[in-house]
């Protein structure tokens, strides 16, 4: 295995994260992933939004674009189809994905076009100072819900199955090792591939719900993930406060630019 920081571009170094942010967790991950395929830098594209989290994107050495807040997926999708041959990787936080890019994310898994989306779940608005998310649990406080968030939130993971997506899983910071074996699969899966990372913020989610030590958030994170098959076997009441992380759904299904290739194979040979 070869040195993942060959993957950064150091010239982009010191990140803007703060300190005990899980974005750096996340990023290894991806970059360990790509890593042990061996993909040739060339031929990978990591695509990003607007966000703490997208702001990962200009920190690799592939090639990269850093889009528009939410849109990460139209523009990840306009280059799966003008090169399917590239592995393309999307890099977004939860608000980019799943509030305002929340159509394009759905319509992606629909057709099961092929890209691996990570999304770094801080259950929060980060970059613009903490403001709630889809995925901000019911009653939790942020800048915009200061006393406590009414919506009920997205479970991202059942979201992208139910809307088509090939291979689900979800993780953690705190499962570090388990991660870039989950991207690794999304990333060889030939259809959507959607990997959940729950992630903290302690500075915005943290702070606002009496969790500011980014240590402790990663103790919750311990605390409350079940592994699939442990999963499986608990009852409705065991899993109150807790959330299932591994691989949720893996079923290879027929994929958006391949289908799209051989409908101009056909028509062309008419
Ligand atoms: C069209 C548009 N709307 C709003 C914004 C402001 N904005 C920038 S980042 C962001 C939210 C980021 O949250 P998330 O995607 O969860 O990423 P995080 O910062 O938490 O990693 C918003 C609302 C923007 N840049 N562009
Ligand atoms: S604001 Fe939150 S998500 Fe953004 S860099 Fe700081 S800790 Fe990370």
């Amino acid at each position: 295995m070869s040195d993942i920081t060959n993957h950064l571009r150091m010239d982009k170094f010191p990140h803007i994260w703060c300190p005990g942010c899980g974005n750096g967790i996340i990023l290894r991950s991806v970059l360990t992933a790509i890593d042990k395929l061996g993909l040739d830098p060339n031929n990978v594209a990591v695509v990003s939004g607007i966000g703490c989290s997208s702001r990962s994107a200009g920190y690799v050495d592939f090639n990269t674009v850093h889009t528009t807040h939410g849109r990460a997926i139209t523009f990840a999708t306009g280059i799966k189809m003008a090169k399917p041959e590239k592995t393309v990787i999307v890099l977004t936080g939860d608000g980019d994905c799943s509030a305002i890019g929340g159509n394009h994310l759905i319509h992606a898994a629909r057709r099961n076009i092929d890209l691996t989306v990570v999304v770094f779940n801080n259950s929060i608005y980060g970059m613009t100072g903490g403001q709630f998310s889809p995925t901000t649990p019911q009653n939790d406080i942020a800048a915009t819900s200061p006393y406590g968030n009414l919506d009920n939130s997205f479970d991202l993971c059942e979201l992208t199955r139910a809307a088509g997506a090939s291979y689900v899983a979800r993780s953690t910071t705190f499962h570090a090792t388990q991660t870039p074996l989950l991207i690794q699969k999304g990333i060889e899966n030939k259809g959507f591939s959607f990997i959940e990372v729950v992630t903290a913020c302690p500075v915005y989610y943290g702070r606002l719900n009496k969790t500011p030590d980014a240590v402790d958030m990663l103790k919750l994170q311990r605390d409350n993930a079940r592994n699939i098959k442990q999963w499986n076997m608990m009852t409705d009441e065991e899993k109150q406060g807790k959330f299932v992380i591994g691989e949720l759904y893996n079923k290879p299904a027929p994929e958006y630019t391949e289908k799209y290739t051989q409908l101009i194979e056909r028509e062309k040979s008419k």
